[in-house]
């Protein structure tokens, strides 16, 4: 795995992401969608909502993902050697599919005290701009938050619809395509969307929230996260068991708890529960 080189590193303070990282082959990145696809051909070829957040805890595999140097060195090189995984979240869309994110920042939702939480996205199948890729605006990571309006459409794949509120610039957007493979990496406060799958196959990917362990989470009362690399001296989140396997009893029971905490975190003061999780 090559580092990331300063430019990108500069790249990632001044605009807020750097993409692609390659991190593991296209065969490789295959057989973990098999093992999803498997997964879901058990239960009528789709992930629950509730199987979409803290997948870590269900799939050994993913577990293993967030731990994997491939993943974990360049986040190293962002943010220090001591490294929290609070989050991993299936975004699958449909060959076909109307599904789309709108314009948002994540720091809005999310319920962490820190400037620093970084989102690695992997693509387990290409994300083309035909296929709904993501699309950032550069430099929207530094400054205030931005407003925010809740427009709970039915295709919207986040929570609550949430849409930044004024004009943008969509001129300036860029796009983030990725082959099977390879992830992006995008700092949470930076404004991000993506638009439908018009291919013929599943847009399959999967994010991982990483953060230093001085973080609080300052919205819920309770909320858990992995050390995955480095030592915890601040203690803010409770340690999650590390499944042996594919739904392991142990860490089943945990993501009960640990995946309603996020709900309770992203639908804070929501008018509407719309179970995309
Ligand atoms: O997968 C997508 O299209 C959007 C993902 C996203 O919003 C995120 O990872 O924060």
């Amino acid at each position: 795995m090559t580092p990331l080189k300063d430019s990108q590193i500069s790249q990632y303070q001044t605009d807020g992401f750097i993409c692609p990282v390659p991190v593991m082959s296209a065969v490789e990145a295959g057989a973990l969608r098999s093992k999803l696809e498997t997964f879901e051909a058990t239960q009528g070829g789709k992930l629950e909502p509730p199987q979409r957040n803290k997948s870590h805890l269900l799939f050994k595999w993913l577990d293993d993902l967030i731990r994997d140097a491939r993943v974990l060195d360049p986040i190293e090189q962002l943010i220090g050697p001591d490294i929290l995984c609070w989050n991993t979240l299936f975004w699958i869309k449909d060959a076909g599919s109307e599904s789309f994110v709108s314009w948002h920042q994540d720091t809005r939702y999310w319920g962490l005290s820190s400037d620093q939480v970084i989102t690695a996205w992997l693509a387990l199948s290409p994300a083309s701009v035909d296929s709904g890729c993501m699309r950032v605006m550069p430099g929207t990571h530094v400054g205030d938050v931005l407003a925010h309006e809740d427009r709970y459409d039915e295709n919207n794949m986040l929570t609550r619809g949430q849409e930044i509120a004024g004009e943008l610039d969509e001129a300036r957007a860029t796009h983030m395509p990725l082959a099977t493979g390879e992830m992006s990496i995008h700092n949470y406060r930076l404004a991000h969307a993506s638009g439908p799958n018009v291919t013929d196959d599943r847009r399959i990917g999967i994010s991982m929230h990483f953060m230093p362990p001085d973080t609080g989470q300052i919205v819920g009362d309770w909320d858990s996260a992995a050390l995955v690399r480095g030592e915890d001296r601040f203690g803010n989140f409770a340690r999650p068991p590390i499944p042996s396997d594919d739904m392991d009893a142990e860490a089943v029971a945990f993501h009960v708890k640990a995946s309603q905490a996020i709900r309770d975190v992203l639908y804070a003061d929501a008018a509407e529960n719309t179970e995309k999780l």
